[in-house]
């Protein structure tokens, strides 16, 4: 058996006793191999404490990511994540707050909490699961879905275009951005490193397969396999914010500046020294 999954899964799961509920060949279950390897480099590097790890999820399939794993987990209302996740990082800022979300839970029901949340600043780190749809009811079209695809809600086609999350984020003044696609283990892993050590508000999205709804309508592939190669047929790494048709992947943002949690506790102190506020 492969050391990390009795280091980092719970026991039921590292005994097979209890399983994740993916369909096979589902690339949620690559995303927690990769999220598993990220935390376990940066530990063996000395450069992460994963004692003050909290995570938060959506829901969705991707909301299930980090539920085999044996840390503090909260899964919040659907579209509530980045709420949450505020919450915690406010009330303890030198904790760890990781966030997975779905392409339907982050930029449909979520998608105002999304915008502000970058535009505070929050020190969250958010792994966005890009299946291109609604996974876990049913196929149905998300934010993300390509035009012109058919999904169980649009039967003759998408008529909208999909929303860029990556370049929503960085006009938002998101400090870490990336995108990469669940075939490109290195890239994956390195940024989710990146995101773990990152002080302020990033965003990895990740392109992953549904092979089950978005293999079957909007691809039209079904073989997970297949669909990997697709990803890398339809992604080009570039600094341009268009590239053709072709879907944009690498890193778009790292940088610092002041974090929402920094601000708040500052201004708590300078109450605190002002002997409180009296209306
Ligand atoms: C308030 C609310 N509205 C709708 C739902 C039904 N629902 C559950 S998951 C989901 C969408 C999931 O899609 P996505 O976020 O892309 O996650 P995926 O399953 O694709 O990973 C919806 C609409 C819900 N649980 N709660
Ligand atoms: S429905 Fe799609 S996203 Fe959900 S577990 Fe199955 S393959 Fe994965
Ligand atoms: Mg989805």
């Amino acid at each position: 058996m492969n050391p990390l999954i009795r280091k980092y899964l719970r026991s039921e799961y590292a005994q097979g006793k209890r399983r994740t509920i993916f369909c096979p060949g589902c690339g949620n279950g690559i995303i927690l191999g990769y999220f598993i390897r990220a935390i376990d480099e940066l530990k063996r590097e000395g450069r992460f404490d994963d004692s003050k790890l909290y995570i938060v999820t959506g829901i969705g399939c991707s909301g299930n990511i980090p539920v085999p794993l044996k840390y503090n987990i909260v899964r919040a209302l659907h579209g509530r994540a980045l709420s949450v996740a505020t919450g915690i990082k406010l009330v303890r800022p030198d904790s760890e707050v990781v966030v997975f979300a779905g392409d339907g839970d982050l930029l449909s029901i979520g998608g105002n909490h999304l915008i502000h949340t970058i535009r505070r600043n929050v020190g969250i780190k958010v792994i966005l699961v890009n299946n291109m749809l609604y996974g876990m009811t049913g196929g149905q079209v998300a934010p993300t879905t390509p035009m012109d695809a058919i999904t169980h809600t649009t039967p003759y086609g998408n008529p909208e275009p999909p929303l860029d999350a990556c370049r929503l984020a960085v006009s938002l003044g998101a400090t870490y951005v990336a995108r990469w696609a669940v075939p490109l283990a290195k890239q994956c892993i390195q940024s989710i490193k990146e995101l773990l050590l990152h002080r302020g508000f990033g965003l990895l999205e990740c392109l992953s397969q549904c092979p089950v709804y978005q293999g079957r309508y909007v691809i039209g592939i079904d073989r997970p396999s297949k669909i990997m190669d697709y990803f890398l047929k339809i992604t080009v790494v570039s600094n341009e914010p268009r590239y053709g048709d072709k879907i944009i992947i690498g890193k778009f943002a790292d940088y610092e500046r002041p974090t929402y949690e920094e601000i708040m506790w500052g201004i708590m102190s300078r109450v605190r020294e002002d002997g409180g506020h009296e209306a």
